[in-house]
């Protein structure tokens, strides 16, 4: 049995140069922890693929360590290093660092990228399956007791059911019997993907379940809703700290996108009625979650799952939120996904608040924030970007 020694502070952040993992390394170095970023820079990779550009200027990853140190004081590591290629690597790396917890957002997130074309899509799989496996290999073969978070997605759940109390993870079944009564039994909600890459986050799911039954280690899965927002308490510091803002069609998300597209008089593009439902959530709430969930450890008994969403919203009615704040104008597009034309999205997403949550909600105030940083940036959005153009 292994044993955990609570408040080893040393955390890996998989992925930390993304739009996540940046504020959230910040976060945690902020709070105590000895922050180390493996990161292989291939979403910069990415943006230079398809001539896409953060609309906001991010640093480079080692200046933005440099900055971070300057303003705080504090040390965050950095490895250069691909998860899905480099296993030998990152064993010996985890055998030197020995973290107590391992944040895991190292994977390719854009639905649209993974439906591209066949390279996307298999660029996708290898990647996200293979870092995952990695990942838990590397665990087990270290024999540390690490624990794991993922950032997995509210997508698995699916969007086109109309489920009416969607649970954190897991759902209690009877199984009928020939001759005797039912049994019941815990099992993993079943998976629902609308993409390559949601599909690649119920393979997952089901790597950590075999991990955790098999050997016991010790995962925490956050299914994240729609992220919006842009900075945190910490990457304000300095221009140099500023996080990433995707803004165009393929890796831009929803609500990021109308507010800049308000802010440079484009119409808000809505797919379809307008009618699909999302779960959302701040990128401050996201930082504050990770480390609420860090200091948290679960048992091993199961893969923990959280639902890491705060509210949810109908598409239109977000539009009409942002034209009311805003003057713009909303335009239907026909909607490039495969998605139901309506769907509802009751889900449970207690258990974080539990742990000390206050959800931020959206409020014109934080949009208007947000779109400062839009109108701030503005000549560095390319028009050209905004309409999507993969279609599935
Ligand atoms: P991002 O693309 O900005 O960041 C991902 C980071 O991982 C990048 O810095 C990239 O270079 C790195 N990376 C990818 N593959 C790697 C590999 N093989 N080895 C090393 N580094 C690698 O994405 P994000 O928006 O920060 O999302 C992070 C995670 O959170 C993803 O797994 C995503 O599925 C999940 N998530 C994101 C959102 C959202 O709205 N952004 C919502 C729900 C869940
Ligand atoms: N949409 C529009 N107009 C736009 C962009 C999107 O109407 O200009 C609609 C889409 O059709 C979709 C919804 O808004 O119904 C959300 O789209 P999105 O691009 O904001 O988000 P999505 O593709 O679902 O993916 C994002 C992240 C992904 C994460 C996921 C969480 O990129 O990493 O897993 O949000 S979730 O939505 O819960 O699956």
């Amino acid at each position: 049995m292994r044993t955990y020694d609570l408040f080893e502070n040393k955390v890996f952040v998989l992925g930390g140069d993304g739009f996540c993992g940046w504020p959230t390394s910040l976060h945690l170095s902020n709070h105590g922890f000895e922050v180390v970023i493996l990161d292989n820079l291939s979403r910069r990779k990415i943006d230079i693929e398809l001539g896409i550009e953060s609309l906001t200027p991010i640093a480079s990853i080692q200046q933005r360590i440099e900055t971070w140190q300057q303003v705080s004081g504090k040390k965050i590591g950095y490895y250069h290093i691909d998860i899905a290629k480099e296993y030998d690597r990152f064993l010996q790396i985890l055998l030197q660092e020995k973290p107590s917890a391992m944040v895991h957002f190292a994977e390719q997130r854009a639905a649209p990228y993974s439906m591209r074309g066949s390279q996307e899509r298999r660029y996708t799989v290898d990647n996200n399956i293979t870092a995952t496996h990695n990942v838990l290999c590397a665990i087990l073969e270290s024999g540390l007791d690490v624990h794991l978070l993922h950032l997995g997605t509210t997508g698995v759940y699916g969007y086109d059911t109309h489920l009416n109390n969607i649970p954190e993870g897991y759902l209690d079944i009877e199984i009928p019997q020939k001759d005797a009564p039912p049994i019941t039994q815990t099992i993993l909600h079943p998976m629902y993907p609308g993409s390559v890459y949601h599909t690649t986050k119920c393979l997952d799911e089901l790597l950590f379940y075999f991990y955790n039954k098999n050997d016991k280690l010790r995962i925490t899965d956050l299914h994240q809703g729609v992220v919006w927002g842009t900075n945190t308490e910490e990457t304000k510091q300095s221009d140099k700290l500023i996080n990433r803002f995707d803004y165009d069609g393929e890796y831009g998300t929803v609500l990021n996108r109308f507010l800049v597209q308000a802010a440079i008089g484009h119409p808000l593009t809505v797919y379809g009625t307008g009618g699909q439902t999302r779960a959302f959530i701040n990128i401050q709430d996201t930082v504050n979650c990770i480390r609420l969930a860090i200091e948290n450890p679960p048992s091993t008994e199961k893969v923990r799952i959280f639902n890491q969403i705060t509210e949810v919203h109908r598409l239109i009615d977000l539009a009409n939120y942002v034209s009311r704040i805003t003057g713009a104008e909303i335009k239907f597009y026909d909607n490039p996904r495969k998605e139901a034309a309506s769907n509802e999205l009751p889900m449970r997403h207690e258990q974080l608040e539990k742990l000390g949550l206050t959800p931020i909600l959206l409020e014109q105030g934080l949009c208007e924030e947000v779109s400062e940083v839009a109108k701030r940036y503005q000549d560095r959005c390319n028009l050209s970007q905004i309409l999507p153009t993969t279609k599935w």
